[in-house]
């Protein structure tokens, strides 16, 4: 726990020593013992097994070490030989668990035995694998398929996540969403409007070749650490980077290689923005706007900056997109952007002397109210000038989970329209289901109305990872079922329903051993790039089974027997679930089990990449937005907009401590940053205790006390805490127009005092 109350200041450069310490404490915390750093050494490795963290590129040559601080955590975090045994679980009710926090929940270590909820002890009691498959399918088969949502978080490799796609369809429904809904679904909706895929247009190699990258967004020190290498190798080549981001994110200032021991004993870091645009909350579209501008100035005085053979040929929408920017002035554009002209003239500058440029993303822009216009408004820069679709440029988001562009990829969405239906009736025989199913904000809709009825969780904690967190609550109990296959028990287990199972699984790093011998799993990477993954640790306990195993576990008990669902020849061998893959897939999976496992893994192709535009008008299509702001927030006195954040020390609802060592802050994760201007307007302290307080119009009051006041470099009326701790302040239909992304990089706030 917690054992400083006020964060403190650090000053180093990204990487470096700092980032071995965080590893260190994270290796005493969880006690995971010299085998777990064997597994390290081959972290991300051809052979190896790939990181269960982010999902940053594999590198086909790879480092001597390819991981980082937060992927060896990861991989730390799961093989702590802590066990979450029945014992555990005989001396703590449900009840008291709740009023555990994040952290202490997970710290309990590994769950090793299949659990089934028992109402009368309020207390999770040990059950048999058969008696909870049974239990699962005889309560499944008495539900309406349409009132149970599938949801998935993202970690699941693609031979599990095929299947639980297909046991949804099987079973009547396309209530499939993923944590990618409150993630890049504005980017799955946003690109694929604009540019026909609804993937990043970019593989490894353009980061070899680019002249400049306009970094949006994203908190790479933190978030996705091994892509300071090859940023750090494109900033000595001559790349610029130009950086927007509300707050100035140390592992885009500078970097310390910890592969590089001179660097680590004696080098300068290397400085990583070449420019640094601290624009406002939700300040994005309007400094994009800025820079186009420039560009079109430019433009006018020499002739030469667009690429107008590619306008001809390639795009559709351009001149009501340059009239908009004509009709925008520099006024409105400062407003809105909280960036000086002059800045946004400089960065238009990089942006037109550059010949190849790559858009990089994050939450900055996907988490917003108006975010698939943020990303058509980079789109729209980037097609100015021709860079999508050839080497060196491209529009790249980063995404999340080590898996979960590849989920999607393999059918676990809700929308039926990018799934291949008529494959999946030709080779299974049935009839899948075409009505539209639940994001992952239509299920809480339907859990608070009532007709959602079951939860089944392919990993997860959507309990803590949800807008307006506490409002469901009373809804879960309702349920008739819920079924979670986890690793490590979090609050999203103790909402159990009527009737409740917590599944244990094996993590990716330990040895999965069915019928056929070791089996091996991939996983698809934010560049499309599909690798095999096999893990090599001895199991955290003899009971528990494979998240495939677990699946079709539950499968069989719940579909009608047929020889051709083939549950159990599946279980038995992984190949054989590729080999239904690449015949749903042809294009793009043939030969996958031989492919996998090559050096740097297989690339699944593009169509934007090649520059073919699967969308409407057949071409790349420019955006006119209809707001300067992406959060779509107005000015009030008093209101502020609050972005939440994640820590140095956390994967998403998973807190491995108390330190943000790269924003020098630690020990305590309730906390507010503000801008010292602000704070004295507000005449608060630093150290005082406030409220927030959503301001958002409803009638509903929504809260969160006891945070301490930390001055920060912001911009003035931007607000900064942490998730998951902030989300009870996002309220529900707070998302982004297109997607239903919640918007928690963009929320309304109010401060009380007392
Ligand atoms: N160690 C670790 N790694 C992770 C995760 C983790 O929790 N821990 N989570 C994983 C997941 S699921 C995801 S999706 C990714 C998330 O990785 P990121 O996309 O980096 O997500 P966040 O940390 O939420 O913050 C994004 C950045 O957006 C900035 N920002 C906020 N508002 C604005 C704005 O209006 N404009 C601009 N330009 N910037 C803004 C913030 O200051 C922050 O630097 O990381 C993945 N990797
Ligand atoms: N306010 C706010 N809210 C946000 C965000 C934000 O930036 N701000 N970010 C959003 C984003 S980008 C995302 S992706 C979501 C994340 O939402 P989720 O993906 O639902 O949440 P996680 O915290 O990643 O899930 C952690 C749990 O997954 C289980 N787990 C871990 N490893 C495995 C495994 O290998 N297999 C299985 N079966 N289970 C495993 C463990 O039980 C662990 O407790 O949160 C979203 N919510
Ligand atoms: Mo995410």
């Amino acid at each position: 726990m917690s054992d400083e109350a006020q964060p403190r200041h650090y000053n180093k450069a990204t990487g470096g020593w700092g980032s071995m310490e965080g590893m260190a404490r994270v290796e005493l915390t969880t006690k995971a013992g010299p085998s777990a750093l064997a597994t390290l050494k081959e972290q991300n490795k051809p052979g190896g097994y790939m990181c269960s963290s982010c999902a940053w590129a594999k590198p086909p040559e790879p480092h001597v070490a390819e991981f980082c601080e937060n992927g060896a955590k990861a991989t730390l975090w799961d093989l702590t030989p802590k066990r979450c045994t029945p014992e555990f679980f005989a001396t703590h009710t449900v009840s008291e668990l709740k009023t555990w926090s994040d952290f202490d929940l997970e710290d309990a270590g590994r769950l090793t035995h299949p659990l089934r909820y028992d109402a009368a002890s309020d207390r999770y009691l040990p059950v048999s694998w058969e008696t909870a498959f049974a239990a699962i399918g005889a309560t499944l088969k008495r539900l309406e398929p349409k009132s149970v949502t599938f949801y998935a978080s993202g970690k699941a490799a693609l031979e599990p996540s095929y299947l639980y796609a297909l046991l949804a369809r099987m079973y009547g429904n396309n209530n499939l969403p993923d944590s990618s809904n409150m993630c890049h679904e504005t980017t799955s909706v946003g690109l694929k409007k604009v540019l026909g895929s609804p993937v990043g247009t970019c593989t490894f190699q353009d980061l070899e070749k680019c002249d400049a990258i306009f970094y949006i967004g994203q908190n790479p020190g933190t978030n996705s650490p091994r892509i300071l290498h090859p940023l750090n190798d494109a900033v000595k080549r001559g790349c610029k980077i130009v950086a927007f981001n509300p707050l100035r994110e140390k592992g885009l200032l500078e970097f310390t290689d910890p592969q590089n021991p001179w660097q680590m004993t004696l080098g300068k870091p290397t400085q990583i923005a070449h420019q640094y645009v601290q624009v406002a909350a939700g300040g994005d579209i309007a400094a994009l706007m800025g820079v186009c501008k420039r560009v079109l100035e430019l433009d006018a005085q020499t002739g030469n900056v667009l690429d107008r053979a590619f306008l001809d040929e390639h795009c559709h929408g351009m001149d009501d997109f340059i009239a908009k920017v004509h009709a925008t002035t520099w006024d409105e554009i400062e407003e809105n952007s909280g960036v000086s002209r002059a800045e946004l003239e400089a960065a238009g500058d990089v942006y037109a002397q550059a010949k190849n440029v790559i858009g990089i993303y994050g939450m900055g822009l996907t988490q917003q109210v108006h975010g698939t216009q943020a990303i058509g408004m980079l789109v729209n820069l980037l097609l100015l000038r021709g860079n999508i679709g050839r080497p060196g440029a491209g529009c790249q988001p980063i995404r999340g989970h080590s898996n979960v562009q590849g989920q999607r990829t393999v059918g676990i969405s809700e929308k039926p329209e990018l799934v291949p239906l008529d494959k999946l009736r030709e080779i299974f025989g049935f009839d899948p289901p075409t009505e539209k199913g639940h994001t992952t904000v239509e299920f809480l809709e339907a859990l608070l109305d009532g007709s959602a009825r079951g939860f089944i969780g392919l990993g997860g904690n959507i309990v803590r990872a949800v807008p307006d967190q506490s409002r469901f609550d009373g809804a879960w109990p309702g349920l008739d079922i819920t079924v979670n296959i986890a690793t490590k028990l979090n609050h999203t287990h103790l909402r159990p329903g009527k009737e409740s199972f917590l599944l244990p699984c094996l993590v990716r790093a330990e040895d999965d051993r069915q019928a056929s011998g070791p089996q091996q799993v991939s996983i698809e990477d934010s560049f499309s790039h599909i690798y095999g993954s096999i893990g090599r640790r001895t199991p955290a306990s003899e009971h528990l089974k494979s998240e495939l195993a677990i699946i079709t576990g539950i499968a069989k008990a719940t579909l009608p027997p047929r020889p051709d669902w083939a549950w159990d020849e599946w279980t038995a061998d992984y190949g054989k679930v590729r080999e239904l893959i690449a015949r749903t897939y042809p294009d793009e999976f043939y030969d996958m089990s031989a492919r996998m496992d090559q050096p740097g893994g297989f690339y699944r192709g593009n169509p934007a990449h090649d520059r073919i535009w699967k969308t409407e008008s057949g071409r790349a299509e420019f955006t006119v937005p209809t707001v300067l702001t992406n959060s779509g927030l107005t000015k009030a006195a008093g209101r502020f907009t609050l972005v939440t954040l994640r820590s140095n020390d956390q994967f998403n609802t998973t807190v491995y401590g108390y330190s943000d060592r790269l924003r020098g802050l630690s020990g305590n994760r309730m906390i507010v940053l503000m801008s010292p201007a602000d704070m004295a307007d507000m005449k608060l302290a630093d150290g005082a205790v406030v409220t927030l307080v959503t301001d958002c119009g409803d009638d509903r009051r929504r809260a969160v006390s006891g945070l301490t006041v930390t001055p920060y470099d912001l911009p003035r009326g931007c607000l900064a805490g942490y998730f998951p701790e902030l989300n009870p302040l996002v309220p529900l239909d707070h998302h982004d127009e297109l997607s239903k992304t919640p918007a928690a990089k963009g929320v309304p706030v109010r401060i009380e005092t007392s």
